[in-house]
């Protein structure tokens, strides 16, 4: 059997970096067989992204859904794309080009050895991260990722970089997840099995960055939430109704 993924995308403001992510996934996946899609859930940018993909679509298999008329929201986005995807087999990655197109086939490898969720690590043994990464951005990286440690079994928890199986996970449209880390979410709500996969890190190579401090208050209140769900579940027990909370 052909082995199939289909790759979900976030964008907000990405129009310029799009091209090269669809022809490196192509160059990386189909070199090896694999049946691939990809689909990216813009928040409406208004950049042209549409555009550019439907001129991609005449040759590849890559689309866009546009969210309209709803707040910004890359959690909801990548919850969409899920939920739209053709196959079950996963990753979801940033369009930045900070995650290496070329290692989706190293974490779909980790997600067929006994794991739920293989995980694009910045901090395993064996990874790398970009020269270029500005020094308060590796800081507010490392805080954050000390931060959301103790919660999940996982090396980079915060990473937006990962493979999944759908039929591994919750039903979709129960989550109703609150800021910006939906691995996190996943891991800890639904206790994954997680591998930790090294990765090479890139820094941004076009567009600007979409962290403010907005994402950091969402992504501390996000964090008191999980903790909050991780003190019932200790004191409860497993607890459904906690999970779409
Ligand atoms: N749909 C959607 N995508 C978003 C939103 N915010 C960010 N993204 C996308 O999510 C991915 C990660 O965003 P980035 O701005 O690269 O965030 P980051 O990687 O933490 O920050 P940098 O290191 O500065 O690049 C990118 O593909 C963005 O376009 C959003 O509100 N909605
Ligand atoms: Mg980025």
């Amino acid at each position: 059997m052909r082995d199939e993924v289909s790759i979900v995308v976030p964008t907000f403001r990405e129009a310029a970096n799009v091209p090269t992510l669809v022809h490196r996934v192509d160059a990386a996946l189909s070199r090896k067989n694999i049946d691939w899609e990809l689909i990216l859930v813009d928040d409406d940018s208004n950049d042209g992204v549409e555009t550019i993909v439907a001129e991609m679509a005449r040759h590849l298999p890559v689309r866009v859904e546009t969210r309209r008329g709803a707040p910004r929201d890359l959690s909801l986005s990548v919850l969409l794309g899920m939920r739209l995807a053709r196959f079950d087999r996963l990753v979801v990655m940033d369009a930045d080009l900070s995650h290496p197109p070329e290692q989706i086939i190293d974490l779909l490898g980790d997600l067929d050895v006994d794991c739920d969720m293989a995980v694009g690590s910045r901090y395993a043994s064996g990874a790398s991260v970009d020269q270029g990464w500005a020094w308060h951005r590796r800081l507010i990286s490392k805080i954050g990722t000390g931060l959301a440690r103790p919660l999940a079994n996982c090396g980079d928890p915060l990473s937006g970089f990962f493979a999944t199986d759908r039929r591994r996970l919750p039903d979709l449209a129960e989550l109703r997840p609150l800021g910006y880390k939906i691995a996190l979410e996943l891991m800890v709500r639904w206790r994954l099995r997680v591998r930790d996969v090294p990765i090479r890190f890139g820094d941004r190579s076009r567009g600007e960055s979409k962290m403010s401090w907005r994402t950091h208050r969402d992504f501390l209140r996000h964090l008191c939430r999980l903790y909050a769900h991780r003190i019932r579940e200790m004191v409860r027990g497993p607890c459904r109704d906690d999970r779409a909370a």
